[in-house]
């Protein structure tokens, strides 16, 4: 009797499990019944553009959704000490959104890579044909084998050397700097091809670094060099702009399969909606930035040789441009 009565207990269980389809909850077919707190993180500073762009996509996600989905922006490393690390949380599902540079990225999805090499984007027009185009649609797409959905193309911006030591205008002056690099091989490249000491680092021990002379130098957008006031421990910004850094916004692909249909392509409609935003915060504000650098007693060295950066960070090309070869041509391609 006590056996037979474990057989039905059994087979009920089963009946029951198999009915509501074991642990993937039943995705949910109007956005009426579906509600998300989402969590955004970034590594840059509270007043940074990232963020600014990311309260007000926050903002436009919870007027269209009528308060159904909400996403809190947690800035400055709140959440992690470095990209790397927001991004491993964000496959794992335990962040939900990443905005920050696209070279850690590359760790992930190789593929991104194309994006970092050195002169590759002439001006912002060129950079957002490409970006919103076809080629960023694929970029974004390629993510997906790593856990991440790719919403859209936002913006780092150029970025330029900042160092301690002396006013820098050609490779030459930075024979042996030790410069803070991001993580990717394309950048530790440059820098040692240009003849710099390369170190690469999670952002949030930049500052710090800086501080203390482990390190002479690093490299960033206005922006970034701007909000994070380096200069209290950079005296010197040469506006090299040899790398263009794109900021992808990334949700965990888990999250992104879980929302119904209508709520996806509301978020890639805004996504790029607040990306023209985002991009035109820091673009317009750059010569405001650069001037208030000067008040804080930075010196702005605004005419550097360009021709020569190029030439001598051309080496990455044949180093690490040949597997993204057909990438960086259409870009090159794009007028
Ligand atoms: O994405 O690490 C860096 O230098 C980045 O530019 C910064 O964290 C923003």
């Amino acid at each position: 009797m006590r056996r037979l009565l474990a057989v039905v207990l059994l087979g009920t269980m089963l009946l029951v499990s198999g009915c509501t389809g074991g642990k993937e909850p039943a995705r949910p077919t109007t956005p009426a019944e579906y509600r998300a707190q989402l969590k955004l993180a970034t590594m840059t500073a509270s007043d940074h553009i990232y963020n600014q762009g990311a309260r007000r996509f926050a903002e436009l996600i919870k007027e269209r959704t009528g308060g159904r989905i909400e996403i809190t922006v947690y800035p400055e490393g709140q959440l992690g000490k470095g990209e790397r690390e927001l991004l491993e949380a964000v496959q794992q599902g335990t962040i939900d959104l990443y905005l920050g540079s696209s070279a850690p990225v590359a760790g992930f999805s190789p593929s991104i890579m194309a994006l970092d090499l050195p002169f590759l984007f002439r001006d912002y027009q060129h950079v957002d044909k490409v970006l919103d185009g076809a080629i960023g649609r694929k970029l974004l797409d390629e993510l997906e084998k790593a856990g991440f959905k790719g919403l859209a193309f936002w913006e780092n911006g150029f970025r330029n050397l900042t160092n301690s030591r002396r006013p820098v205008r050609t490779p030459e002056d930075v024979k042996g700097i030790k410069i803070r690099t991001m993580e990717n091989p394309v950048h530790i490249a440059a820098w040692k091809a240009a003849g710099a000491n390369p170190q690469p680092m999670a952002w949030g021990e930049v500052f710090g670094a800086l501080q203390q002379g482990v390190i002479d130098a690093q490299e960033n957008p206005v922006a970034v060099i701007h909000s994070h006031k380096l200069n209290e421990v950079q005296k010197y910004l040469s506006l090299t702009r040899h790398i263009y850094a794109a900021a992808p916004l990334i949700m965990s692909l888990k999250r992104w399969q879980e929302m119904p249909q209508a709520d996806q392509e509301l978020f890639l409609k805004t996504a790029l909606e607040v990306a023209a935003y985002e991009r035109s915060l820091g673009r317009d504000s750059e010569e405001r930035m650069l001037q208030e650098l000067e008040q804080r007693g930075m010196q702005v060295i605004r005419e550097v040789d360009t021709a020569a950066w190029q030439k001598a960070m051309q080496p990455v090309y044949d180093e690490h441009g040949k597997q993204f070869k057909e990438t960086i041509d259409a870009i090159v391609n794009t007028r």
